[in-house]
């Protein structure tokens, strides 16, 4: 099976990549994980991105906060598939993030997921590998499966409690 790149622009962004790592861990799916910064460290973002497909990868995340654009760096240098998560910056609460990833001009796609969307991000790029992985697409089935029977039993629960105090 292919790898995912996992890619942050600072540790400062662990907790949204953990989300991630968390995800692709419960699929069996292997990873990479880095902080390569595009304005800190732009030539270590480059080269990563640039041999990511020899390397064995079949799709990135980039995870950045602020000026957001570690996912476009990335995405300049492969064609790859790479998924874009806005970090939520103290001040502005990542619209400033979601905005330099989510706008990237025609030519150089992002998939950009929601702010601080380590999971679906994560799923994503298990959907990406799952086109050409029966064995993986039947684990995603299963997930949502299991995921709204989650969603039932907490129907359920609820209901009848809001029922029981009208009684
Ligand atoms: C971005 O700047 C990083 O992705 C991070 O979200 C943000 C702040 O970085 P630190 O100052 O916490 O290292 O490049």
């Amino acid at each position: 099976m292919k790898k995912i790149g996992i890619v942050m622009g600072s540790d400062s962004d662990l907790p949204v990549i953990q989300k991630a790592t968390d995800t692709l861990l419960a699929l069996g799916i292997p990873f990479e994980v880095h902080v390569y910064s595009a304005h800190r460290t732009p030539e270590e973002a480059r080269t990563f991105a640039l041999s990511a497909r020899e390397n064995g990868f079949g799709a990135i995340i980039a995870a950045a906060g602020m000026a957001a654009h570690l996912a476009g760096a990335i995405a300049a240098n492969t064609t790859l598939p790479v998924i874009g998560i806005p970090c939520a910056s103290a001040n502005i609460g990542g619209i400033d993030a979601l905005l330099s990833t989510v706008q990237m001009p025609s030519g150089i796609p992002v998939a950009t997921v929601a702010i601080g969307g380590g999971v679906n991000a994560a799923l994503l790029c298990a959907q990406i590998l799952a086109v050409e992985d029966r064995e993986l697409a039947a684990k995603l089935d299963a997930k949502r499966a299991s995921d709204s029977e989650a969603v039932l039993q907490k129907d359920a629960r609820i209901s009848a409690d809001f029922a029981a105090r009208q009684a």
